[in-house]
């Protein structure tokens, strides 16, 4: 079966995937920094998603699927206002291990949590009753995850340990918790593009997911649990989707089934990232170039500073966020913020008010620095992008309004140790900054951010350095 395709690519997402390990950057100073380049053969979420697997339903899956993460280079909070963004797939992984069943219903488990959850197919559509609906603009915080339960407890991992799992919970039409709504609404999603008549002729499934990808580090965790379902879902019920079209159902299943009002950045990325390159997208059109990035040539690492403080954008300030957008879009009289220019910018001050006018300066001068970032790349390489990064961090920081302190120690005090630029990545209110390093200075640089933390009494930072990667695949 093949749906709804949309206009071809112009490029195409295969490439070798480096492989580097995560290496959390400790005490070990230089020998941390020589293991970076260490690579495994098979991701350990693969493994992990194998076993969990096994231990659901104590037999082999099908195939093992896997989808990366990605980090943001430069671009952040354009995406849903139609603008540019160029984020990169990172090599940390969630892998989604699947296999069809005789009857009509699907049952998802996940390291992240104690149980499965298992419910029919059918009843997708009355657990989350928008299909159908657009993705909503500024959909009020909660919005549709007021039907979600939120799982209490630390993460678990009953299938890595190969324990035998509990029984599904058969849950009630109209609560699910929240992790199986990335999946569950994946699958609904992917439903929702099938003629009706077609619907019944979807087999069951069972599927076990495991992941690499740190949860809420601004890394796109979600998008790589979108991927790797999404990516399963295609080829166990041969829709023929491409990675665009899959990339539109993730978005969906964040938008409607978790209640999260994000762009479509983080999918695209996840779906069509490439070893050693960018993914530049224009968020109107879906049009995509891959854009190289040459940072190892250039002896550059991409150091991810992971603040430990977790975000979700389906709560708070992401929404009221959008909400100025918008706002400012509808005061200037244009779609999207997309269309307004620099040159407009005095006639925004005089429309909106002073916070909503800063929150639209930064859209709009984020998309230039975008643009500029690409075309920098092209003509004078890695080391030049370093003052369009730190922009970038400074717009968030003080007209967008989403960094946080431990954020701004971050980048202040990578920069103040020789990153070529650094910024914070994501959507904000916590998550991780990235540090454009030198690879010597990977460890010193660490050091300083981590002394940096603790003086302030900040909570211990993660530090990793992240490679540009591929997008999905089949592993097993
Ligand atoms: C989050 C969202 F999911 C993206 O769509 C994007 O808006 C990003 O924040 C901010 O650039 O990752």
């Amino acid at each position: 079966m093949t749906f709804d395709r949309t206009p071809a690519l112009s490029d195409d997402t295969a490439g070798a995937d480096p492989s580097v390990t995560d290496t959390a950057l400790g005490d070990s100073g230089a020998s941390a920094a020589r293991r970076l380049r260490s690579a495994p053969t098979v991701p350990a979420a693969v493994t992990a998603a194998e076993s969990l697997f096994r231990a659901l339903t104590g037999s082999d899956p099908a195939g093992v699927w896997s989808a990366p993460g990605r980090a943001n280079l430069i671009g952040e909070h354009t995406d849903y206002n139609d603008g540019f963004v160029l984020p990169f797939a990172i090599q940390h992984r969630t892998a989604a291990a699947a296999r069809l069943r005789a009857d009509g219903r699907i049952r998802v488990a996940s390291t992240f949590a104690a149980e499965p959850v298992e419910v029919a197919l059918d009843d997708l559509e009355t657990l989350f009753p928008a299909a159908g609906a657009a993705p909503g603009p500024a959909e009020p915080a909660g919005g549709a995850s007021r039907r979600l339960e939120t799982p209490g407890s630390a993460p678990q991992t009953p299938g890595a340990a190969g324990g035998a799992l509990p029984g599904p919970v058969d849950e009630q039409p109209g609560t699910v918790p929240e992790w199986a709504a990335y999946p569950l609404g994946v699958a609904w999603a992917l439903r929702a593009l099938v003629p009706t008549w077609a619907a019944g002729t979807f087999a069951g499934v069972d599927i076990a997911i495991a992941s690499d990808v740190p949860v809420g580090a601004g890394l796109s965790s979600s998008a790589a649990i979108e991927g790797a379902t999404s990516t399963a879902l295609n080829e166990l019920w041969g829709l023929g989707l491409d990675p665009v079209v899959l990339a539109q159902a993730g978005r969906r299943a964040e938008n409607e089934a978790v209640g999260a009002p994000t762009g479509i950045m983080d999918q695209m990325a996840s779906m069509l990232g490439q070893a050693d390159a960018a993914v530049f997208l224009d968020c109107r059109s879906l049009e995509t170039r891959s854009v190289p990035l040459g940072f190892a040539e250039a002896g550059l690492e991409v150091l991810v500073i992971d603040t430990g403080v977790k975000h979700a954008h389906s709560t708070g300030g992401y929404g009221e966020r959008r909400a100025s957008c918008e706002r400012g879009a509808a005061a200037l009289g244009v779609p999207a913020l997309r269309d307004v220019t620099p040159a407009d910018l005095p006639r925004a001050a005089e429309l909106l008010d002073e916070v909503d006018f800063r929150r639209v300066r930064h859209v709009v001068t984020e998309d230039q620095r975008v643009l500029e970032t690409v075309a920098v790349l092209a003509a004078d390489g890695p080391r030049a992008i370093g003052e369009l990064l730190v922009a970038s961090h400074a717009s968030m920081r003080d007209d967008f309004e989403i960094s946080i302190p431990e954020l701004d120690t971050a980048v202040d005090v990578a920069l103040a140790h020789g990153a070529v630029g650094a910024r914070m990545t994501g959507g904000g209110f916590g998550g991780a900054a990235i540090a454009l390093v030198d690879h010597d200075l990977v460890p010193a640089v660490s050091e300083a951010v981590r002394a940096a933390f603790a003086e302030a009494g900040f909570a211990a930072p993660h530090l990793f350095t992240v490679t540009p990667s591929s997008g999905p695949r089949r592993d097993v």
